[in-house]
C-alpha cells in the first residue's frame, strides 16, 4: 500500500515573533490543521500526564523537551485531526528534534516560514502578553531567546541551506505581516 504523506509546513521564529498569531490566520484561509508543540506540551501537562512535571520545568527554565515525547503528541493530533496538512508551530526547536521527527515519521516540510523578529520586539510582546504563560516573565524570557540562538536558529540554516526557508520581516504589524505570508501559500 502506498500511504499519502501529510503536507507539512514548519512555523519557526523566536519567542513572540508572531507564530501562533498568524498560524491562525493561515488556518483561517488555506485549510490548514494548526499544531503548537508548546500547545501540545502544556496540554499534555494539564491533562496530568506523567510527564507533566518534566514537561512544566522545561518549560520554566526554557529547555526543549526530549523529542519522543514532542514527536508523540504531534503523531497524535496529526492521526487525530483527519486533515493532511499541517503547520507545525514551535518544532523543530534543535538538530535533534528535526532528524528525530524525519526518522519517525517520514516527512519532510513542505518548507519552513521563518518569522525574523529583533529580540527588543519579541520581549515587549511577551512582557505585554498578558495570558498567564508562567514563561512569559523576563528572566525566562532571556533564556528561552538563549536557546532560540544556540539551538534552533541552527535549524533554520539547515533548511535555509536546502533553499526550504521562506523568511518573513515580523517586525511590522500582523496585517503587514500576513501580506507577506499570504504571498507565500497562494498558489503561484
Ligand atoms: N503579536 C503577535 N504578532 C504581533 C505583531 N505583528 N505586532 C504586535 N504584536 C504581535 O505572539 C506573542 C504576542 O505578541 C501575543 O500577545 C500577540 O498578540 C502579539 P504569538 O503569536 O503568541 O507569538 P509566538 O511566536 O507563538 O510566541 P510563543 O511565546 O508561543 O513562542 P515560543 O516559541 O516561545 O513558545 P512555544 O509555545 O512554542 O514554546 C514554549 C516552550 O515550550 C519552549 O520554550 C520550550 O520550553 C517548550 N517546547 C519544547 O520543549 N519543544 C517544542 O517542540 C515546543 C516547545
Ligand atoms: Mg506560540
Amino acid at each position: 500500500i502506498i500511504e499519502k504523506k501529510p503536507a507539512v509546513v514548519f512555523v519557526l521564529g523566536g519567542p513572540g515573533s508572531g507564530k501562533g498569531t498568524q498560524c491562525a490566520n493561515i488556518v483561517q484561509q488555506f485549510g490548514y490543521t494548526h499544531l503548537s508543540a508548546g500547545d501540545l506540551l502544556r496540554a499534555e501537562k494539564e491533562s496530568g500526564s506523567e510527564n507533566g512535571t518534566m514537561i512544566d520545568n522545561m518549560i520554566k527554565e526554557g529547555q526543549i523537551v526530549p523529542s519522543e515525547v514532542t514527536i508523540k503528541l504531534l503523531q497524535r493530533a496529526m492521526q487525530e485531526s483527519g486533515n493532511d496538512k499541517f503547520l507545525i508551530d514551535g518544532f523543530p526547536r534543535n538538530e535533534e528534534n528535526r532528524a528525530a521527527f524525519e526518522n519517525v515519521t517520514g516527512i519532510e516540510p513542505a518548507f519552513v516560514l521563518f518569522f525574523d523578529c529583533p529580540e527588543e520586539e519579541m520581549e515587549r510582546r511577551l512582557l505585554s502578553r498578558n495570558q498567564g504563560r508562567k514563561d512569559d516573565n523576563i528572566d525566562t524570557i532571556k533564556k528561552r531567546f538563549k536557546v532560540f540562538l544556540e539551538s534552533s536558529l541552527p535549524v533554520i540554516t539547515y533548511y535555509d541551506a536546502r533553499g526550504k526557508v521562506r523568511k518573513i520581516d515580523a517586525a511590522r504589524s500582523i496585517e503587514q505581516v500576513f501580506e507577506s505570508v499570504k504571498t507565500i501559500f497562494e498558489p503561484k
